[in-house]
């Protein structure tokens, strides 16, 4: 395919063109002595911007051509000019790479968290989620989102089931989808208001009725059994610092389970898929997000230095998920022969934290992913996508950020932590620490693009997690 230079617009000869595949021919291109030349006259930064681009002109792909790979060429060509230039007109940082667009973002979330019209009604089940995302990309900018956390505590009162867990809105029936993101949202809120409006007791009897014999969790009654569900239980069971006995009214209870955690590091085993990656349930095609539930869920129910080598093959697992980073475009994708999409920023660049805490550290690439973020999912009117061509929205706006705080913060898991909280029940997950910035060569974001750290598991602010799981160990019983 064609690919645009931008500091040497010399044609190829007509020998290159005859003989040389084009897709070869670029790197033949990029080794020509005119390229040294235009390096002479170009500024430092043109020249980090020449040694970038040289380093990205030749795709990996194959010579098959089929649908799928016609549609990476068509992509590729989207997205390129976008890694070059600037066809935004964004404010530029230092590296010549366009600036978090703060202001933009910021207004975009406020039309977020505000009202909507009547066509918005199909999305009245995501509610939860709409909230979830807005607050936790509000306060990934660094916003101070007190604000909103009496019109947090009373939406969800309304959004709870009168029998456990949340709806997506007053009278919807429980889905542990909902009641993840609510309770993230509550927790991120914070103050007693939006703690207690919790339902403790009845949630607990709704995971119990979400626990199957076989150790995984369903997402609602008589619903799906996958991965999100052992993730999205575990993070409620813990953040809430629930029993983990399985009530006595639980079903699996008739099939000899008598605790939430029983089967269920063997559970997320069988979800290994062949490749490596993780699939939603056993049997089914590896997926980014569902890696992220997995490592999640592993990490929640003990410490990931143990758990992860004692349910996962790590190092197929490490293979899969590096190689769901595209080059050239620097973002990951979600599956194998898919395409590169923002939010994968966060599903698949947010692994890294929890693997490194077992195993191998530094085969992605930090600076990559945080050039296809800023470069290429920022949307001119605020927000942030899926890929250029695409309209912001919240949840990629959330999960862009959160991928972009993953590439620029280090995070260590430390057994040793003593914080004081985390003792009880699940509590392995509060032995996070943050080590500061990424030291790599990094010549994509400046002082002002970093965004706050984020929790590698709960993603939410640090904070929220320990305040949140502090007060549900100091209240007695429910
Ligand atoms: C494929 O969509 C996407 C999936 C099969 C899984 C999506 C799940 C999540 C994003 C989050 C789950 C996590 C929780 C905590 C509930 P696609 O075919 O449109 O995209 P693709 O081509 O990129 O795979
Ligand atoms: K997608
Ligand atoms: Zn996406």
């Amino acid at each position: 395919m064609a690919v645009p230079l931008r500091f040497s617009a010399q044609a190829p000869s007509s020998r290159l063109t005859e003989i040389i595949p084009e897709s070869d021919r670029v790197e033949e291109l990029s080794d020509s002595d005119d390229e040294y030349e235009d390096m002479g006259t170009a500024t430092v930064e043109e020249q980090a911007h020449i040694a970038y681009l040289d380093s990205v002109r030749t795709p990996i792909r194959d010579t098959l051509e089929t649908e799928t790979s016609q549609v990476q060429d068509d992509t590729y060509g989207v997205i390129l000019p976008y890694l070059e230039g600037n066809p935004n007109d964004f404010s530029l940082n230092a590296f010549g790479v366009p600036k978090l667009q703060r202001e933009k973002h910021v207004a975009m979330l406020k039309m977020v968290l505000g009202d909507y019209p009547g066509k918005f009604a199909m999305m009245d089940a995501s509610r939860p989620w709409i909230l979830y995302w807005g607050l936790q990309s509000m306060t990934a900018l660094g916003l101070d989102i007190s604000g909103y956390q009496k019109r947090v505590a009373h939406t969800f009162s309304l959004a709870q089931h009168p029998e456990g867990g949340y709806g997506g809105g007053y009278g919807q029936l429980p889905h542990l989808a909902c009641t993840y993101a609510a309770v993230l949202s509550l927790a991120m809120a914070s103050g007693t208001e939006a703690y207690d409006s919790i339902h403790r007791r009845a949630l607990w009897h709704f995971l119990g009725r979400m626990k199957q014999a076989d150790g995984g969790f369903t997402m609602a009654e008589g619903g799906e059994e996958d991965i999100r569900g052992a993730f999205c239980a575990v993070v409620v069971l813990s953040l809430l610092n629930l029993p983990l006995d399985l009530p006595q009214d639980a079903p699996a209870r008739k099939h000899g389970l008598t605790n939430f955690t029983d089967g269920l590091g063997s559970w997320v085993s069988q979800c290994q898929s062949w490749d490596g990656g993780i699939s939603a349930a056993p049997g089914n095609e590896a997926h980014g997000a569902y890696a992220f539930c997995g490592l999640g869920c592993l990490a929640i129910i003990g410490p990931p230095t143990e758990t992860l080598h004692k349910y996962l093959d790590i190092p197929l697992l490490t293979h899969w998920l590096s190689s769901r980073q595209c080059s050239p475009e620097g973002g990951y994708n979600g599956r194998t022969n898919k395409l590169v999409d923002g939010c994968y920023s966060h599903w698949v660049g947010g692994c890294w934290a929890i693997i490194e805490a077992a195993t191998t550290t530094g085969v992605w690439n930090r600076t990559a992913l945080a050039r296809y973020i800023l470069a290429a999912c920022q949307e001119k009117k605020g927000g942030l996508k899926d890929k250029p061509g695409k309209h912001s929205d919240a949840y990629h706006t959330c999960y862009n950020l959160a991928g972009l705080s993953a590439a620029q913060h280090r995070y260590v898991y430390d057994e040793d932590i003593n914080r004081g909280i985390g003792m009880g029940n699940l509590g392995a997950a509060y032995h996070w620490k943050t080590d500061g910035l990424y030291e790599g060569k990094n010549e994509v974001w400046d002082d002002g693009d970093v965004v706050r750290a984020v929790h590698p598991v709960f993603v939410i602010p640090y904070m929220a997690v320990y305040e949140c799981r502090k007060y549900f160990e100091e209240k007695e019983g429910f």
